[in-house]
């Protein structure tokens, strides 16, 4: 059990103490177990299996560590299950229904009787919940949004479960299996989509037996559904299908061009391929006429011998990019080791979990020649959101690590809240002290689309504001992106000057692709960044990277490709 399907236990837990009415401390005592299991650097499965007292992690006492060890090694929580008991099965379903609040739940139950999703639906439509007191057209408008949310949910795994899974499993496979010396991710994980159906894993090895059954008898493995010799697939018990194949090192380029996908863009290279007398498929290209198959040890030999530049997986959509690749025009992509600095990151001072040393020597040692450090906004309470005192408090603290830690810039930053009005969290009194602000919206994410564009192009019209965090606000299968005129708002973000983010965080990924592409051609500057609330977070930049690269971004489209000097001197022109 992964440590985010055991703090999905302890999140339901808190809907239903919340539900019940519970005393808030004792919610915030589960909430915060939660939020430090989510974020914990190591496996809580394995703590227990060793026999560690997890009550030494800060926030976990007796009582959660008891409930941890009996959920990891029954499967099940005693406690939580008492609570379900005490309501009707369907008003648990309507607890997964994003932005529908535990006290809303209890009343549509008890004054309306809804007990399922079906019920609340046809209570939106004949408009019994919008004439509950103090709930109202608007609301109920949002509610029934919500549901359409829900029910398109298919059973997809949203990227940050499905990266998750992968790296376990790429990492049992390599340290069970010593004969591979290839283990690649394919599909849609490798094209770095925002949701996958299903893992497609290539190996080459040495011992192809070892391998398959390496597969097949890995623990969490719920059902064996093939366990050939080239071939094994499973489905995990997180209900995520598996299949692992073995490739010859002389088919592995034509084995990675197969099954990454997608379809389309294997249909548009089948195509290219049947034109010049030859037949596509997995092996390699086989002469129609004489029969003979030509292979490909590397998927560039591949496109190559198609007459087509390499094409990236993350370009591979069959959305024109073949034709792109056949006039030589795929531009040279944005890379990790382009990116030189960070530019929204939390701490301790407000919803971070480590320390400002913790994070800048982090980021250093990726080798980042900057980093800003965007603790949250005074109207962020549940953050920890930092008060005009302790905001300066924080950027003389900043200032001071910059000399003792040396060889990175620190930007005193903040990520400040854009209010439902538009107005903004900090004067600008109090936004001149700093280096580098991020605004972004993270309330009142149900306004219209007139009212939302509107609020996020009156905080870029403040030349103080460099960069918007997370524009959509989307979580990734939770939570849907805000409704607004999103055109409208990368022409301001162009006119302005105001950077857009693209947010590496894997639950949110945010630009996404089709808007980053967007952003760009009306001319908006944009910034990669990690949004890391922990050391670890800084590793999302890779994320980052890769959902800038699916909006075809180049080095010069991203601000903080630029060095430290230049990077400074940008700022410097965007404030006059
Ligand atoms: P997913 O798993 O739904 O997120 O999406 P993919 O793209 O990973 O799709 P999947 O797992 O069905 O197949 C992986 C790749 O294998 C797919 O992108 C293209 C290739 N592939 C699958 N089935 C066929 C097929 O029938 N013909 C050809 N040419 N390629 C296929
Ligand atoms: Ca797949
Ligand atoms: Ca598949
Ligand atoms: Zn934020």
């Amino acid at each position: 059990m992964t440590n985010s399907e055991i703090a999905e236990r302890f999140g339901t837990i808190v809907s239903l103490l919340q539900m019940k009415g519970e005393k808030s401390f004792t919610v915030r005592a589960y909430q915060r177990a939660g939020r430090t299991i989510e974020r914990f650097p190591r496996d809580m499965d394995a703590m227990v299996a060793e026999g560690e007292d997890l009550t030494e992690i800060p926030g976990v006492g007796k009582a959660i560590s008891d409930k941890i060890a009996e959920l990891v090694t029954t499967g099940k929580m005693s406690y939580l299950e008492r609570l379900e008991s005490e309501f009707p099965d369907g008003v648990l379903d309507l607890v997964d229904i994003p932005g529908l609040g535990p006290k809303t739940i209890v009343r549509l139950w008890k004054e309306l009787d809804v007990t399922s999703v079906d019920a609340l639906e046809a209570a939106v439509e004949d408009g019994r919940v919008a004439s509950l007191p103090r709930m109202g057209k608007k609301s109920a408008e949002n509610i029934g949004r919500a549901i359409q949310f829900a029910k398109s949910k298919s059973d997809r795994f949203p990227m940050a479960r499905a990266m998750d899974i992968s790296r376990r499993l790429t990492a049992y496979l390599r340290d069970n299996c010593s004969g591979i010396s290839d283990l690649v991710v394919c599909g849609s994980m490798r094209r770095f989509e925002e949701t996958v159906g299903d893992l497609d894993l290539v190996c080459v090895t040495s011992d192809p037996a070892g391998a398959m059954d390496a597969m097949a008898g890995m623990d969490g493995v719920a059902e064996v559904l093939g366990h050939g010799e080239k071939k094994t697939s499973v489905v995990l018990d997180s209900g995520i299908q598996i299949d692992l194949r073995v490739c010859e090192p002389q088919h592995l380029g034509a084995m990675l061009q197969y099954f990454t996908g997608n379809l389309h863009h294997n249909v548009r290279l089948r195509e290219i391929a049947a034109g010049l007398g030859l037949s596509l498929n997995e092996y390699g290209l086989k002469d129609v006429e004489t029969g003979t198959l030509e292979t490909y040890a590397t998927e560039e030999a591949l496109y190559r011998r198609l007459g087509l530049q390499y094409v990236p997986p993350e370009l591979r959509q069959g959305a024109g990019e073949v034709e792109f690749a056949r006039n030589n025009d795929i531009p040279r992509l944005v890379e990790l080791s382009d990116i030189k600095g960070d530019l929204h990151t939390h701490t301790d001072w407000s919803d971070g979990r480590d320390t400002m040393e913790e994070m800048i020597l982090e980021a250093r040692a990726r080798g980042l020649e900057y980093i800003a450090v965007t603790d949250h906004s005074v109207g962020r309470g549940i953050a920890n959101g930092l008060s005009v005192e302790r905001l300066e408090s924080h950027g003389k603290r900043l200032k001071e690590l910059e000399s003792d830690i040396g060889g990175i810039r620190i930007l005193r930053g903040t990520e400040m809240d854009i209010r439902a009005d538009g107005s903004l969290d900090y004067s600008d009194e109090v936004l001149d002290e700093l280096d580098w602000v991020v605004a972004s919206v993270h309330s009142a994410m149900g306004q219209d689309s007139a009212t939302m564009t509107e609020r996020i192009i009156k905080a870029m019209r403040n030349p103080r504001v460099f960069a918007i965090g997370h524009l959509s606000t989307r979580l990734i299968g939770e939570r849907p992106p805000v409704d607004a005129d999103y055109d409208a708002i990368f022409r301001a973000a162009a006119d302005t000057g105001t950077a857009l983010e693209i947010n590496g965080s894997l639950g949110r990924l945010d630009l996404k692709d089709t808007h980053i592409s967007r952003a760009r051609e009306l001319g908006a500057a944009l910034v990669i960044n990690t949004d890391a609330h922990t050391t670890e977070g800084l590793g999302n930049m890779e994320y980052g990277v890769s959902l800038a690269r699916r909006g075809w971004c180049e080095p010069s489209d991203i601000l903080n490709c630029m060095g430290a000097d230049e990077f400074i001197s940008w700022l410097g022109k965007k404030r006059n």
